[in-house]
């Protein structure tokens, strides 16, 4: 996977992207990154990227040229035109579902926009998805763009080790996973789940499932809407429903 950013703050994006996970995916050559400074690409004296909307209201915007000359660089490299991610609050909201389409791209290019926004004219010729990643404002598409590039790279096939598997975990059929536990047996008085103790393999499954479905039905009683659920799996919630 290799990862296009445009963005006016190179720097942070590569700053963050470096770290942890993604960094040492990098470092393999399983996903690589390429930032551009979209200030590169301003044709005047100070490198002015933005200025004042037409028809008035707070803010800047990002004037439509220098991103467009930015894409037109970055197209020039790659084999296929790649899908064009916009991070903006009004964008559909990005889930796992997304994340897995987009995790089977060769490449993809992210917009980061900054200010209030960007000219509509350039979003319009150049954009295929416009992504938000959530009901709440940010101040730019950075963080955003990290979010995505960090969800997209854990499901590229050797990114994640043996004992950091995309498997069984969060979002799975739409359900919350299960709480876990790890050493010491007792901490602050409390001790952890006899059965989990008891080595017993399929009374542990069923137990982390109940508490799968129990723990989404409290946090997240939407997801349940799309989750698979057998027949047991409803009987649990409906127990847990009349109470
Ligand atoms: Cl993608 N951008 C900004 N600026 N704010 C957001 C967002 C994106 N998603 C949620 N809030």
């Amino acid at each position: 996977m290799k990862f296009h950013v445009m963005t006016l703050f190179p720097e942070m994006i590569e700053q963050g992207m470096r770290t942890s996970i993604t960094g040492r995916a990098i470092d393999a050559g399983l996903i690589s990154m390429h930032t551009v400074n979209i200030r590169d690409y301003a044709r005047n004296k100070h490198h002015k990227v933005d200025d004042y909307p037409y028809g008035g209201g707070a803010g800047m915007l990002m004037q439509a040229e220098p991103v467009y000359l930015a894409w037109e660089d970055i197209c020039r490299g790659t084999e296929t035109d790649p899908r064009v991610i916009y991070l903006t609050p009004q964008g559909s909201v990005f889930n796992q579902k997304l994340a897995k389409e987009l995790a089977e791209e060769k490449e993809l290019i992210l917009l980061c926009g900054h200010y209030e926004g960007i000219d509509e004219r350039v979003l319009e010729e150049i954009v295929t998805d416009p992504v938000s990643i959530g009901d709440y404002v940010l101040t730019g598409g950075e963080l955003p763009a990290m979010v995505l590039m960090d969800c997209i790279s854990r499901l590229v096939p050797g990114v994640l080790s043996n004992g950091e598997s995309a498997g069984t975990e969060s979002f799975e059929g739409n359900l919350l996973e299960y709480p876990q536990y790890t050493r010491p047996e007792e901490y602050h008085g409390k001790t952890v789940p006899e059965v989990l103790l008891s080595g017993h393999h399929a009374n542990i499954e069923k137990w982390r499932r109940e508490q799968a479905l129990i723990r989404t039905l409290e946090r997240r009683p939407d997801l349940l809407e799309k989750a698979d659920l057998s027949a047991e799996d409803k009987k649990i919630l409906e127990k847990r429903i009349d109470l």
